[in-house]
């Protein structure tokens, strides 16, 4: 089997490749990634001799179009993924996520290529704090944040070449991710690098917010499930049971790493901030018997802690850049305050929209 795999340097991408080398080493894998501020060529070092890279943008057509016209299946990780960004920035969000879906899927539409879409369980908004009910795969679509809205935006367009153009579609809808080779800018290599370095961990709000955490592994696990087993035109949604607030996060990983559990600031909230993200994964485990082996949080942090001490080599150059870029959102400077660090993709609209426009007819 011949897979693309667009945004292999991030974070869920990388893992996803390690884990197919190791575990489906007669599939042959291409990653498609721009290399933005977030895709790192090192964390593919493990593999490099047994994959391809290619250095491009998924939005571009053509190319796309070539990589596609090659390949027997493909699993599209590539995204802007960070919502604060968004909120500084939404429109390399509705670039990437908007405009590289469509990109791929008139692709695997001209070539009858499977496609498997990665997206997130923030396409149904969230649900109130200390209530019961979960996310299923009928919640109504609700995002909140500009980052949700396009990744809900490009489902939408997934489901709908799927109904009037047949091709052979799934997509799944995960929870929070955590593990190694995730940029410092998300939540939990944020407070990790921060306690490692000595500073105060920094907890939005009251810290009450609740993510529903899963291990990466787990999550591509499930990815390759829906892959060989799941059915086309089906979306399976992703969750290992993993609910914790914010706070608790921080002071476990203060205490993992030695510290008091009180040695954290609270700063001021996100805008719009999503309450709770819960998961009910039953389709995706009665249907494709898929279970978590993460299945002890603390456990699972303490590996990624432990990673993150080891690789500090990956993950300091990231680190200034990303901590003076949050210092100036939180000073809430000027329309020009970028929570993405410094020399990072930014496309200006023009250009963009004129190649969008230059797409073959299919
Ligand atoms: P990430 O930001 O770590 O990685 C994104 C990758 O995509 C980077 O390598 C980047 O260079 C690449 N990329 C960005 N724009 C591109 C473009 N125009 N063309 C080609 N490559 C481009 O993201 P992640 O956390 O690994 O998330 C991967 C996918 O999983 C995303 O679709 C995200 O919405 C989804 N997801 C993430 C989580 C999570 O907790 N991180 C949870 C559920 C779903
Ligand atoms: O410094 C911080 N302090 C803090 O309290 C940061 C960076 C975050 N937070 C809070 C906000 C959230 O409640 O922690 C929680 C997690 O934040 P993020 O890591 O930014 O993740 P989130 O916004 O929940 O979105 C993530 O999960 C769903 C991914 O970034 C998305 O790509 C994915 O779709």
């Amino acid at each position: 089997m011949r897979l693309l795999v667009t945004g292999g340097a991030g974070f869920i991408g990388a893992n996803f490749v390690h884990q197919t080398v190791a575990e489906h080493p007669e599939v042959h894998v291409t990653v498609l990634d721009a290399l933005t501020y977030a895709g790192n060529r090192a964390s593919l070092d493990p593999v490099a001799d047994r994959i391809e890279f290619v250095h491009g943008d998924v939005t571009d057509a053509a190319l796309v179009d070539g990589l596609i016209a090659r390949s027997d299946a493909v699993v599209h990780f590539a995204a802007e993924s960070h919502n604060d960004n968004s909120l500084a920035d939404p429109w390399p969000f509705v670039h990437t996520n908007i405009i590289g879906t469509y990109s791929l899927l008139q692709a695997v539409r001209a070539h009858d290529v499977r496609y498997h879409h990665i997206s997130t369980d923030e396409v149904y908004g969230d649900l109130e704090l200390g209530e019961p009910g979960r996310f299923t795969e009928d919640t109504a679509y609700n995002p909140s944040s500009p980052y949700s809205s396009t990744k809900a935006s490009s489902d939408l367009l997934v489901r709908a070449w799927t109904r009037s153009f047949g091709i052979r579609a799934t997509l799944s809808n995960c929870s929070n991710n955590y593990g190694p080779y995730q940029h410092v800018e998300k939540f939990i290599p944020r407070q990790i690098t921060n306690v490692l370095d000595g500073v105060r961990p920094k907890l939005y709000g009251n810290g009450l917010n609740v993510r529903d955490w899963i291990h990466v592994d787990d999550h591509n696990r499930a990815v390759w499930a829906v892959l060989e087993r799941g059915r086309i035109g089906e979306t399976y949604l992703i969750g290992a049971d993993g609910e914790t607030d914010n706070r608790t996060v921080v002071e476990s990983i203060l205490e993992i790493l030695g510290r008091d559990r009180d040695e954290f600031d609270f700063v001021t909230d996100r805008p719009g901030h999503d309450l709770r993200y819960a998961i009910d994964p039953s389709r995706l485990r009665d249907e494709l018997g898929w279970r978590p082996r993460y299945v002890d949080f603390r456990a699972g942090l303490e590996a990624t802690i432990g990673w993150y001490r080891d690789n500090e080599q990956w993950w300091r150059p990231q680190k200034a850049a990303t901590e003076a870029a949050y210092a100036a959102a939180e000073r809430g400077s000027g329309p020009e305050h970028r929570v993405r660090p410094a020399g990072s993709v930014r496309v200006p609209p023009g250009p963009r929209v004129a190649r969008f426009r230059e797409y073959p007819a299919h």
